[in-house]
């Protein structure tokens, strides 16, 4: 099994986490996982923050002249603001500065303080902030790095933006990183994009915030990961937690996802064809690659809605948390709209799962053993 946990606040001095169940003889490329810290940094209408962070992974345990042990992996990414915050973020002394004491609708500020006892909201707003994705996308770049040993490739894009959405017929998910390298919302369709953009930046005018979708592919995964026999162990429960589990996703759908509610089951299921060359194949995939749990061996699609931020620079109404008064909510930095981000983020807990999955099936002690489980397995099934 693969799993992590993550630690740290937003403006901490890092950001850290441990993977445990990573094969040993994984060769790690610290560069890919820096490309992908980068990717998550950029996007049209990020906040000031973006400018201050340049974030690189520093690997503090279970690597050893870059190939995993197969002992727990420590992923930090430091942050830079640090130095900035040390007055309202120390680990001791008496804290300096005004409490934050407006709670903003839509974040965890409120049930927050009520649940675990704080004065100040900065107590949760610290660790309920999407900072916190940095990390997960190092761990999800190392789970790529894994996944990319068996020819299985992660990929995203958005597909909406503040009720924008771009044209995506037929979309060849082979060719999406090339196609949207260049492009600032990481979308596939020019003119969509420079609508959204000017959404983008009327809303930053107007204080106000943009959420929207962003879809994540899955390429050349073998079927049958994942499984039929437990709850908990079918993929698209696993896909649809680790997506739900990012910060503003309220959203999940797989293939065809709400929109099979619209169709009769002759025009919803993606009948099945054989040819000694590439064996059983579809022609449709509204099952998004994945049926009865498992991994079907098309592409495997994941779509996300995130909702705007809740942090708005015109803020709603809301309740002082020591006087119970009316106030208008806190404002601080952020962004206006972070769904290209969020699009990283998503392919990173993507790969978390299919990686799990893998060593699932397969077993997960070393790559030598992994390799020759899968390759006896496409050998058997005509892979
Ligand atoms: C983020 C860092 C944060 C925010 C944003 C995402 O930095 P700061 O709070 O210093 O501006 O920009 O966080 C939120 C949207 C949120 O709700 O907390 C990042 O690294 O992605």
């Amino acid at each position: 099994m693969i799993r992590f946990i993550t630690a740290g606040e937003s403006h901490g001095p890092a950001l850290t986490a441990i993977i445990e169940g990573l094969p040993a003889g994984l060769p790690i490329d610290i560069d890919a996982i820096n490309r992908d810290l980068a990717r998550r940094q950029q996007g049209y209408g990020r906040g000031g923050r973006m400018k201050i962070e340049k974030d690189q992974v520093e690997i503090l345990s279970g690597v050893r002249f870059g190939q995993t042990l197969g002992s727990p992996v420590t992923l930090a990414i430091h942050n830079k603001d640090w130095a900035n915050w040390q007055d309202r973020m120390s680990v001791s002394g008496m804290p300096q500065g005004t409490p934050v004491t407006a709670a903003r609708p839509g974040h965890a500020d409120l049930t927050g303080v009520l649940k675990y006892d704080r004065e100040d909201i900065r107590d949760i707003l610290e660790r309920a902030s999407a900072r916190e994705t940095a990390v997960r996308v190092a761990v999800g770049a190392v789970a790529k790095q894994l996944l990319a040993c068996f020819g299985i490739q992660v990929v995203s894009h958005v597909t909406n933006i503040g009720g924008i959405s771009a044209n995506n017929q037929n979309i060849d998910y082979r060719f999406i990183a090339e196609q949207w390298s260049g492009s600032d919302l990481s979308c596939l369709d020019a003119e969509a994009e420079e609508k959204m953009k000017q959404a983008i930046h009327t809303a930053k005018e107007q204080g106000d915030t943009l959420g929207g979708i962003f879809e994540v592919a899955i390429l050349h995964c073998m079927p049958g990961l994942g499984s039929h026999v437990q709850w908990d162990r079918r993929l698209d429960t696993r896909l649809a937690a680790a997506m739900m589990s990012i910060q503003a996703i309220k959203g999940v759908e797989i293939g065809a996802g709400f929109s099979y509610a619209n169709l009769p089951g002759s025009k919803a299921h993606d009948e099945i064809f054989y040819d000694k060359a590439s064996g059983y194949y579809r022609k449709s995939n509204h099952a998004g690659g994945i049926e009865g749990g498992m991994s079907n061996g098309e592409t495997v699609i994941v779509r996300a809605a995130m909702k705007p931020i809740p942090t708005l620079m015109t803020p709603l109404a809301s309740v002082d948390i020591l006087s119970r008064d009316p106030v208008m909510a806190n404002t601080e930095r952020s962004d206006v709209c972070a769904v290209s981000a969020a699009a990283v983020v998503g392919e990173a807990m993507a790969a978390i799962v299919m990686a799990d999955a893998l060593v699932d099936k397969f077993g997960g002690d070393n790559l030598t053993d992994l390799s020759a489980a899968i390759t006896h397995y496409r050998q058997r099934i005509g892979r």
